[in-house]
């Protein structure tokens, strides 16, 4: 462990590289080919994934930033996958609205992409703008909104997002379930739930979910050239759909009822990649 984050001056790919490289070290795998990020409602599918042969506070590496939400556990993992590959598991993330720099968002992707993985799936759980995704019901990404105001690029980087999240990848996913609807995903700086009139204003601009974390992630994995599956889970109605308030509880325990379906969904692609 050294740094809170990534220092402000510090080279972000620079930076990433020297988290893989301990990583490396720590976990015995010099490479690991596929990266899972798993966001809130996702933790508890993480132990159907395959066996685990490393498991380390993120904080262990250079970089990462203790995390700042229960539930959020801030755990890497290493995992052999019944394919004979080696996944690289993030047990939460940093967000936006934590306040430490788009580059501590996103440092935990750039060190997959520097300890060799082409893939990563990234999840997260988030408000569904439509009442027959109940609570529970997982969602392909099919595009995203980026409202934060924020980039993990710098300078002139003109990158392509068409097919950002990977048409290949979410036809595969329908294949293992037909039944998988595919949404596009509108992501606020947060840490708020939004008012209903936001929530109203996301359906008009074209959202289906809604949260708080996935498109700076997806936007620094496609900088490094990897594959992108992002899948959401809808833990809650956006605001003003029901007559309730929102609540961060309510998000978990949508995950652990959920964790047997998204741990065998999660298990049988990360098997296929
Ligand atoms: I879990 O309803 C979860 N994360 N912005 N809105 C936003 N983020 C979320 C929500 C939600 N639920």
């Amino acid at each position: 462990m050294t740094d809170a984050a990534p220092l402000p001056h510090e080279d972000p790919i620079a930076a990433a590289a020297r988290a893989a490289s301990e990583l490396a070290d720590l976990t015995g795998a010099a490479q690991h080919d596929l990266a899972l990020v798993l966001g809130s409602g996702w933790l508890p599918a993480v132990d159907l994934l395959g066996e685990t042969l490393a498991d380390l506070p993120s904080t262990d590496l250079h970089g990462f930033a203790p995390p700042a939400v229960a539930g959020h556990a801030g755990r890497i993992r290493s995992i052999a996958t019944s394919s004979g590959g080696r996944a690289l598991v993030f047990l939460g993330r940093t967000h936006v609205y934590e306040g430490r720099g788009v580059e501590a968002v996103v440092h935990g992707v750039r060190t997959a992409a520097a300890a060799g993985c082409r893939t990563i799936v990234l999840t997260n759980g988030c408000g569904g703008l439509h009442p027959e995704w109940t609570p529970g019901t997982p969602v392909l990404i099919s595009d995203h909104i980026n409202m934060t105001g924020a980039s993990p690029l710098r300078g002139a980087t003109f990158i392509d997002l068409t097919d950002l999240y990977s048409a290949r990848l979410r036809a595969l996913c329908r294949q293992i379930d037909p039944t998988l609807a595919e949404g596009v995903y509108l992501q606020f700086r947060g840490p708020q739930y939004e008012t209903p009139a936001e929530v109203r204003m996301a359906g008009i601009l074209g959202a289906d979910l809604v949260g708080m974390s996935t498109t700076l992630e997806a936007i620094a994995a496609r900088e490094a050239g990897m594959e992108i599956l992002g899948l959401s889970l809808v833990t809650n109605l956006a605001a003003g759909m029901t007559g309730e308030a929102l609540h961060h509880e309510e998000v978990l325990e949508a995950g652990k009822l959920a964790a047997e379906r998204m741990g065998g969904l999660l298990a049988t692609v990360v098997s296929q990649l």
